[in-house]
């Protein structure tokens, strides 16, 4: 296992499309146990393959709250299938936009299917915070920021201050 450093905007990769995975082999669960260990250290609930500059179709999360087990899903090509009408906001931050939040409305469930770390299909329902935080992700996938669902008033604040932060660190 090994802590990954994550990329920050306006990195270009993070506006690139991931590949699906082909072959899930021992180096695609490597690397996803490398995402796992590199999502709790940071800290957060959900990281991408395109924030530790990997191409490619994997996503980490673990939503669970800090008084409840760890619940870490592993998910190799995800595609959601399925959104409810209803939408809600969360208040939404990124590992590769640090020190930067907002409010993005999302659909409120999610059905998906993905394979799991042994190359098995699974479909499972997603509601509340792990429903935000799998959208999220799989924008991830798509070169999609939580910006990109903000007003362009909001949007172009929060991205003049990643240029400035760029140019300063
Ligand atoms: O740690 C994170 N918190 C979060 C909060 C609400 C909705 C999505 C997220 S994901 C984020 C980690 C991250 O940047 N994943 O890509
Ligand atoms: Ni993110």
């Amino acid at each position: 296992m090994a802590i990954k450093p994550i990329q920050i905007a306006p990195n270009p990769v993070l506006r690139k499309i991931a590949e699906p995975v082909e072959i899930i082999t021992d180096e695609t669960r490597q690397l996803l146990d490398d995402m796992a260990q590199t999502m709790y250290d940071a800290p957060g609930i959900g990281l991408a393959g395109p924030q530790i500059g990997e191409l490619k179709r994997l996503i980490v999360m673990d939503c669970s709250r800090n008084d409840e087990a760890n619940e870490l899903w592993q998910m190799v090509n995800p595609e959601i299938t399925q959104f409810s009408e209803e939408s809600a906001l969360h208040e939404e931050g990124c590992l590769s936009i640090p020190g930067h939040n907002a409010e993005v409305t999302r659909p409120i469930w999610v059905e998906l299917r993905f394979l799991d770390t042994g190359g098995k299909e699974r479909q499972i329902k997603a509601e509340g915070l792990l429903a935000a935080c799998v959208q999220h992700e799989i924008d991830h996938l798509n070169g999609v920021l939580f910006i990109d669902h903000i007003s362009k008033l909001k949007r172009d604040i929060i991205w003049r201050k990643v240029l400035k932060e760029s140019r300063q660190s």
